[in-house]
């Protein structure tokens, strides 16, 4: 929420708003991060809420908005002039506002990206205040930001941490290396590495050594700090890693306390409090220990620190502060899907479009990852670059498919589909004679994202109603760190696909992993059916179905939410029962 207000107030500066309007938007974010009561718990009684300092009467309004749809009425009117990319620009140095809005207004820039094309093809000269030496200095600045303060997209951290654990197993006495942090709990993007080592080599008394050899690891860029039993160095991509030694004794606490959320732990921390223990990265103990008695209640797993206060275990995706800490001590944790419930896959292409293998090698494929259901989905016409198929070739395309079905004799069903491109109009770029032919149809934008939020609306609400349309997919159309969504009234497509018993896709694609993890929680509460999908375009694509999985499970989804773990025939008819009428 703090961020939410943040954001809003640099909205309001990019929209050159008076300042004392922005600072008090400031403020609040400031007061609304200081809180140690869950606001939830205070939106119910206006009056606690303007017992904060920092927040009158139009604030408190904004906060309960904010609590209740998760934005509020002129956030969400500044989104409809400006993007949430252009406050990234803010923090390039000597980028300020007014830039940043005529930027917009001059030259339509909104991200980083644009405004790094913008000054290398040289249009930044046209503005006032942009010499050369000016534009070198923001392209460095450019540089310097992707390297410094960048996030990195969960695949890369993983792979990256994966390297490492494989270097520091060399050391003899260490043995495991386990990521904390957000990688465990399985964020879409992490800002650093977290790793926790255990081993002989880790006891206190031997550590010494340990510590000296991760600090000469070959692949560290800089080595930031050098401590007892900590060493922190950024790699090349400016990816900073932490690496911590720890006792085996405590490792339990350690784990706990580096997987966080920091507002899990806080919340966790206060719990302990009231049961008369401390907790911290060594144990969890007594806070007053009877003489003669050791302090030290439980330290060495996760799991009895977690019982000792009267809790399920908690898986780390969930550790997010959000309920997850009552429903542990109700024991009324979700059973979280996992990887091993999936038994099918439905958007994936081939060498008819964009894909890199046949109909045959994705099938076969699927079938050695043990999948018992797949659909191919290739692109439509109006996907030119990727060679999208016409109605014609779709037809043919449906007929290859048949016989690659046939082929597998029963060890795997292959369904025929398509991923058919949404239309600026909101029609679908096929003929219904050529969908009524296909047994998953997944639509999806793939153009003119920029359109206002209530032109994209309409656009998806008119693509749903037709009957053929099976599945959205990707339903924002971002790209991690790369493309913002577009802008649309999530809540009111979102419902409108659960009324028509149209499935939303989560696209596993750790580039996209479109549906969010909120927007996931947001589709299951409004009633969607959801289908995970890896959106491959190579058989190695398949295996990015755990980065769906684990968002899927940051968003409390248990096998039952989700359609794609139904068997063959009981997913036919979970998907949207096909109009009766369709021409054979
Ligand atoms: P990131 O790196 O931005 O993707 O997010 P995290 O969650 O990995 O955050 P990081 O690396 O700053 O810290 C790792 C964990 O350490 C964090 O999730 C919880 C714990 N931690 C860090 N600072 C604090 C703190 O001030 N208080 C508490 N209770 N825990 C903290
Ligand atoms: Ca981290
Ligand atoms: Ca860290
Ligand atoms: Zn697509």
């Amino acid at each position: 929420m703090a961020r939410l207000l943040d954001e809003t107030a640099a909205l309001l500066e990019i929209d050159a708003a008076d300042p004392f309007r922005v600072r008090s938007y400031r403020r609040a974010a400031e007061a609304v991060e200081q809180q140690t009561t869950p606001l939830a718990s205070l939106v119910d009684d206006p009056k606690q809420l303007l017992a904060i300092a920092g927040i009158g009467k139009g604030m408190a309004a904004n906060i309960v908005d904010l609590e209740r749809t998760g934005s509020m009425p002129l956030r969400d009117e500044l989104l409809t002039k400006y993007r949430p990319s252009m406050l990234d620009l803010l923090r390039l140095p000597s980028m300020g506002p007014k830039t940043v809005a005529l930027l917009f207004s001059a030259l339509q820039i909104e991200n980083m990206d644009q405004l790094e094309t913008a000054a290398k093809e040289g249009h930044l000269a046209k503005l006032p205040r942009f010499g050369q030496k000016q534009v070198d200095k923001l392209l460095k600045g450019i540089e310097d930001h992707r390297r410094n303060s960048g996030r990195f997209r969960i695949d890369n951290a993983g792979e990256t941490a994966d390297k490492i654990a494989a270097m520091l197993r060399e050391f003899p006495g260490i043995e495991t290396i386990t990521p904390a942090g957000s990688l465990r709990r399985g964020r879409e993007t992490v800002g650093d590495l977290d790793l926790l080592v255990t081993g002989p080599a880790c006891e206190a008394d031997v550590v010494s050594a340990a510590v000296e050899y991760v600090a000469t690891l070959p692949l560290i860029d800089v080595l930031l700090a050098k401590g007892q039993n900590k060493v922190s160095f950024t790699l090349r991509n400016g990816l900073q890693v932490d690496v911590r030694l720890l006792p085996r004794a405590s490792y339990g606490a350690a784990l706990q306390y580096f997987t966080g959320s920091k507002m899990h732990n806080v919340s966790l921390r206060q719990k302990a409090l009231k049961r008369g223990y401390t907790l911290s990265e060594y144990a969890l103990a007594r806070l007053n220990p009877e003489e003669g008695e050791s302090s030290i209640v439980a330290a060495a797993t996760e799991e009895e620190i977690y019982a000792a206060l009267g809790m399920q275990w908690i898986a780390p995706e969930l550790r997010e502060n959000c309920g997850e800490l009552e429903a542990a001590e109700a024991a009324t944790l979700p059973s979280l899907i996992t990887l091993d419930d999936i038994r099918g896959d439905v958007h994936m292409h081939t060498v008819a479009t964009d894909g890199a293998f046949t109909i045959r090698e994705m099938a076969d494929a699927a079938l050695a990852r043990g999948l018992k259901y797949i659909a191919i989905t290739d692109h439509s016409k109006n996907l030119a670059m990727t060679n999208g198929l016409d109605d014609y070739r779709a037809q043919a395309h449906v007929r290859a498919i048949q016989a690659v079905d046939a082929e597998m004799e029963g060890r795997i069903r292959v369904f025929a589909g398509i991923e058919v491109d949404i239309l600026q109009d909101g029609s679908l770029d096929l003929e219904d004679e050529t969908l009524a032919m296909m047994d998953v149809v997944v639509g999806s934008v793939h153009s003119a994202f920029q359109m206002p939020s209530d032109e994209m609306t309409a656009r998806l609400l008119r693509a749903i109603e037709n009957p053929y349309l099976r599945i959205l997919g990707h339903p924002t159309g971002r790209k991690l760190l790369r493309r913002d969504p577009y802008v649309f009234d999530m809540d009111g497509v979102l419902r409108r696909c659960a009324e028509l018993g149209v499935a939303v896709e989560h696209n596993a694609a750790p580039a996209r992993a479109d549906l969010s993890d909120l927007n996931l929680r947001k589709a299951k509460a409004l009633g969607c059916r959801i289908s995970v999908n890896t959106d491959a375009h190579s058989i190695d694509d398949l295996a990015k179905m755990r980065f769906g999985i684990t968002q899927l499970r940051r968003a409390w989804l248990e096998p039952k939410d989700v359609i794609n773990t139904l068997d063959v025939d009981a997913f036919l008819s979970a998907l949207r029962p096909r109009p009766a009428h369709v021409g054979a």
